[in-house]
């Protein structure tokens, strides 16, 4: 007679609900950083077949699981302990709401009788801490279930939650005993999500016809173009009706970087090129973007003073509060709106003043070119160009830290998505961004050649996950950009006050001679004439490698939009 383990005994558990779902969601791997109250769950992935991805600071597993979501435009799981755990995982989940992300947080708990009683006591259990409250205002929505019989109505709500309408993180908090409790009552099945809005049809020959009469006509295509996956309508659009693009920082790669038609992007860091087309057009479209302070600057009143403005957007909240008052919008996902778009245009001639504003864009991007400013130093524009030169033809995802290698990158950097594909950190503007996100972005895409391209100061906020490139063996190509300064602050400093304490002439480490610690190929770079060859080297490499570009440090950020300024007329190095 076989013999009979406790294991085989055991009822179906809160937990075994849990690892169920991921099989059902089809889920290839969860990211996580481990701890006692997660731990339930943890064990039951092998038996499932789910791969582990396990970091070394929960913003790791966090910063790997959004890249994945924001590639692959499925849920992922992020797994971590109560308590510290959770306090460490705010970042990636506040940057995951704010740029729309899909993930599915799940975070152990205190059993449910050493959950404290009362709100005023400060804590009960051992790393007991209140997280569906704390994550709250950056997540879509939260679940506390208190019984192993109410968790797979939370995890299927989560999964459900987190893809529909606009994305966004969704936590499930899991106390121990409703983890290791048996059901029962069997699982509950949920009606799946309904459809996203289509636009009405007098809406979309309203926008139709400002576009067919537009003589300066722009789009800004922001990041829903990407999450909708709308980039193939938008480029018909654009191409057919000969309408320039600027874009949302996380919209860039929305139409190729190199097409006459893109104006690269627009606002603080922008081109003086799309704010100018911005400023002079008398129609614009604006696809799936916030308009946020970085874009509009802080007049938003006086963006495209003289256009009809026409908004495509999905989520009425941004409609209804929005810096931007729009003369129509069309509440739709961006793919079925611009499709609709597409036909009502389709046997519409362009008026024939289409040409001249061409020709002024033209104009404005001869007049306006992006240059470095002078010095015989190794420049932060020249490495981000050759580095796009190295890699042209091959399928990229590039991610970049925040600073101004962030807007040196944005600018410089050929995208075309989904080929060449553009990861920063948007909303949330986070430091640390850079490393985990492309050691996600590999983990998920293999085929795809992955470039971080990081400042100084973010690539030290989450330098420990070299140790995971290292352990899972990811070739991601580090370049570090190192100006021994914290850059974009410094020259906000500099601006404002004429000096720039704690920002300028920061001590750093060998960042080439660590890599090498941790395994990886590294090489300095302190002039031009050596940087393809490290670069190449880099490249060719058949494992991770760093290149520790020791760039100019005096390098400003420029042009900018600084406050109280238009789009027309930006700062510029003097
Ligand atoms: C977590 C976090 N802390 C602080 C900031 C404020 N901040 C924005 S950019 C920046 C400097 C970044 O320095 P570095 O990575 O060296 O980039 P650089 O601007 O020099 O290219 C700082 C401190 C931030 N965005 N994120
Ligand atoms: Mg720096």
């Amino acid at each position: 007679m076989a013999a009979v383990t406790l294991a085989d005994a055991a009822p179906e558990t809160g937990a075994d609900v849990i690892a169920d779902a991921f099989v059902r969601h089809h889920l290839a791997r969860v990211f996580v950083y481990p701890g006692g109250t997660i731990a339930p769950i943890l064990d039951l992935m092998d038996a499932r077949g789910i791969d582990v991805f396990c970091s070394r600071h929960e913003q790791g597993a966090g910063y790997a699981a959004l890249a994945a979501a924001r590639l692959t435009g499925c849920p992922q799981v992020v797994m971590v302990t109560s308590g510290p755990g959770v306090t460490n995982l705010t970042t990636p989940i506040a940057d995951a709401f704010f740029d729309s992300v899909p993930l599915v947080v799940l975070t152990g708990q205190v059993g449910t009788g050493d959950l404290r009683a009362s709100p005023a006591l400060r804590q009960r259990g051992f790393q007991e801490i209140n997280t569906t409250a704390l994550l709250a205002p950056i997540t879509k929505a939260q679940f506390l279930p208190m019984s192993p019989d109410e968790v797979a109505t939370a995890i299927e709500s989560a999964f459900a939650c987190a893809a529909h309408g606009r994305p966004g993180p969704v936590v499930v908090d899991l106390p121990m005993d409703v983890q290791r409790g048996g059901l029962a009552a069997p699982p509950v099945t949920l009606a799946p999500p309904g459809a996203p809005p289509t636009p009405r049809s007098e809406d979309v020959a309203r926008a139709a016809n400002a576009l067919a009469r537009a003589t300066r006509p722009v789009i800004i295509a922001g990041h829903g173009v990407l999450l909708a996956g709308a980039h193939a309508e938008l480029r018909r659009l654009a191409a057919a009706q000969s309408i320039p693009v600027s874009h949302s920082l996380l919209g860039l790669g929305a139409i190729p970087s190199d097409s006459p038609l893109a104006l690269g992007f627009h606002g603080h860091t922008g081109t003086q090129l799309a704010g100018l087309a911005i400023h002079h057009a008398d129609v614009l479209l604006v696809v799936g973007s916030r308009l946020d302070v970085r874009q509009t600057g802080t007049k938003p009143t006086a963006l495209a003073p003289r256009a009809e403005i026409v908004r495509i957007e999905l989520d009425e909240t941004e409609i209804a509060h929005s810096r931007v008052p729009a003369h129509l919008t069309l509440r739709s996902d961006a793919q079925a709106a611009l499709a609709a778009l597409n036909e009502a245009l389709a046997d519409r001639a362009q008026p024939a003043s289409r040409a001249e504003w061409l020709a002024q864009i033209a104009a404005w991007r001869c007049a306006h070119p992006l240059v470095p400013g002078p010095g015989p130093a190794l420049k932060p524009q020249s490495v981000i160009t050759s580095l796009d030169r190295l890699t042209r033809g091959e399928a990229v995802v590039c991610v970049s830290g925040v600073g101004s290698h962030q807007q040196w990158t944005a600018r410089h950097f050929t995208f075309d998505y989904p080929r060449r594909v553009w990861l920063t950190s948007g909303g949330h503007g986070a430091m640390g961004f850079d490393l985990p996100t492309a050691i996600g972005a590999q983990r998920a895409w293999p085929h795809y050649r992955v470039l971080c391209c990081v400042g100084d100061g973010s690539l030290q906020m989450n330098i420990q996950e070299l140790a995971s490139l290292v352990t899972y063996e990811l070739p991601v190509k580090i370049v570090v950009l190192d100006n021994h300064r914290l850059g974009i602050v410094s020259q906000f400093q500099q601006l404002n006050w004429g000096r720039d304490p704690t920002c300028g002439d920061k001590w750093n480490p060998d960042f080439a001679a660590i890599a090498r610690a941790y395994g990886l190929a590294a090489e300095t770079v302190t002039d031009e004439s050596a940087l393809d060859g490290a670069l190449s080297r880099a490249l060719a490499a058949p494992g991770p490698a760093l290149v520790h570009c020791v760039i100019d440090p005096d390098e400003d950020v420029s042009p900018m939009l600084l406050a109280g300024q238009t789009l027309d007329s930006m700062w510029t190095r003097g």
